[in-house]
């Protein structure tokens, strides 16, 4: 195949100071949801990336795009299934970070700038770009908030019947974090006109990951999941993380309707704690019945990385234990640090992706990184410690950690979804 041959080429070059890809995106298809291992070079080359765009790209896929921010340009791209280049749809400042989040909305960006500066000047408050054309601006109304860092795309939480978007400032009070939520087509706002969602106590990290998901609690409407990875886990465990989950009257309350933990303490004194909820995703895993919430821990297990799957069934409580536990196989793989969930195979059933970008390759190449694929989780009720089958990625190289960017989700129209994974080149 010509495409991993003309990159290696390209990079015999660097030394000589030609031109070379610092990432690329690969569609990663016609692989089957088997055990195995494959070079993630051996997909199709969709975007090649040049050094001053750097590598730090979150993708989505979402209306038939892919959609890709770069931050190093300060640019959001739009890329369409069949067409060659991708097309630069918003455009910011690198200073800002813009693009560093990213989610999207009814074909419309919601683009995290979270180095952007505020109003009279607060260097670091952040922002969140609404809209493609009839562009909105939600800006941090302080310095060092770092609102925008993550962004979410919700359907329409509150019932006013608008779409909504999550942001969070992660900064905000002795880093408790701060989540918001705001209409996606909220005119232009600072975050001090906002109500947040919560209360959370400092150093908690609340809004380290954000999703919105399929109603979950069983008043019919969508709700918001937020996770905080260093707050208080279970039994009072320091720093473990914590899930959070919120309906309207939940954010309206300022108290969560459930909270979500760890499986178990981590009760080795001598690890560093899990950070759960530092990744953190929905996924419709069985055909039917409530979506269920995927949570990565991934420096959990002496930085094996733990994914817990929670399945709401009829109630969802505080306290919940998960019903499938996947734990990483490698040391430092921090398996678990990226999650994607679609239906890959059209069994109507997700198939569940999780990255671990400090697994080195089988040859033992240091932090190559890995994405894994499993499918069937759905049956593997009270399977704790399960490895369901999977596939894994692998580069050949060093330090690139491959599966720490990708998207999942019909690119081509044809209700199966395809996996984009981000390869760094250097
Ligand atoms: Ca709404
Ligand atoms: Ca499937
Ligand atoms: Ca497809």
């Amino acid at each position: 195949m010509l495409v991993p041959l003309l990159i290696l080429t390209a990079c015999e070059n660097e030394s000589s100071g030609a031109t070379y890809p610092a990432a690329a995106l690969y569609r990663v298809d016609g692989v089957g949801l088997v055990d195995g291992e494959y070079d993630p070079r051996s997909g199709e080359l969709l975007v090649d990336g040049s050094p001053e765009q750097g590598h730090e790209w979150p993708l989505v896929i979402e209306g038939g795009n892919l959609w890709v921010g770069v931050p190093e340009r300060g640019e959001v791209w739009r890329w369409t299934s069949g067409s060659g280049s991708p097309t630069t749809v918003a455009t910011g400042q690198p200073s800002e970070a813009f693009g560093a989040a990213l989610a999207v909305a009814n074909e419309e960006p919601i683009v995290g700038a979270p180095a952007a500066g505020g109003g009279d000047d607060a260097a670091g408050a952040g922002a969140v770009l609404l809209g493609l054309g009839d562009v909105r601006r939600v800006v941090g109304s302080r310095p060092q908030l770092g609102l925008g860092s993550v962004v979410a795309a919700c359907g329409d939480l509150d019932g006013d019947g608008q779409a909504d978007a999550a942001m969070s400032a992660p900064l905000t009070g002795a880093l408790a974090g701060a989540v918001y939520t705001v209409p996606v087509s909220s005119p232009s706002v600072v975050s001090a006109d906002l109500t947040p969602v919560g209360s959370p106590a400092a150093r908690s990290a609340f809004g380290a990951a954000l999703a919105c998901s399929a109603d979950l609690l069983g008043d019919s409407a969508p709700d918001l999941l937020v996770g905080a990875r260093y707050a208080v886990g279970a039994g009072g465990a320091d720093g473990e993380g914590a899930v959070t989950v919120w309906d309207a009257a939940a954010r309206a309350a300022g108290a969560p309707a459930a909270t979500l933990f760890a499986h178990e303490a981590d009760d080795d004194d001598a690890g560093e704690p899990g950070a759960f909820g530092s990744a953190l995703v929905t996924c419709q895993l069985r055909p039917t019945g409530r979506p269920a919430i995927v949570v990565g821990a991934p420096t959990a297990r002496e930085g094996a990385g733990v994914v817990s799957i929670f399945f709401p069934g009829e109630e969802l409580a505080t306290g919940n234990l998960p019903t499938i536990l996947l734990v990483g196989e490698a040391d430092e793989g921090r398996f678990g640090a990226a999650l994607g969930c679609a239906d890959r195979d059209g069994d109507g059933s997700d198939e569940l992706f999780v990255g671990a970008p400090g697994e080195n390759a089988p040859d033992g190449t240091p932090e190559a990184g890995a994405l894994y694929a499993f499918t069937g989780l759905g049956a593997s009720s009270g399977a704790f410690g399960a490895s369901a089958a999977g596939l894994r990625f692998f580069a050949d190289r060093g330090y690139l950690r491959t599966g720490e960017r990708f998207a999942v989700g019909d690119l081509d129209g044809d209700a199966l979804a395809e996996v984009v994974l981000l390869v760094r080149q250097r």
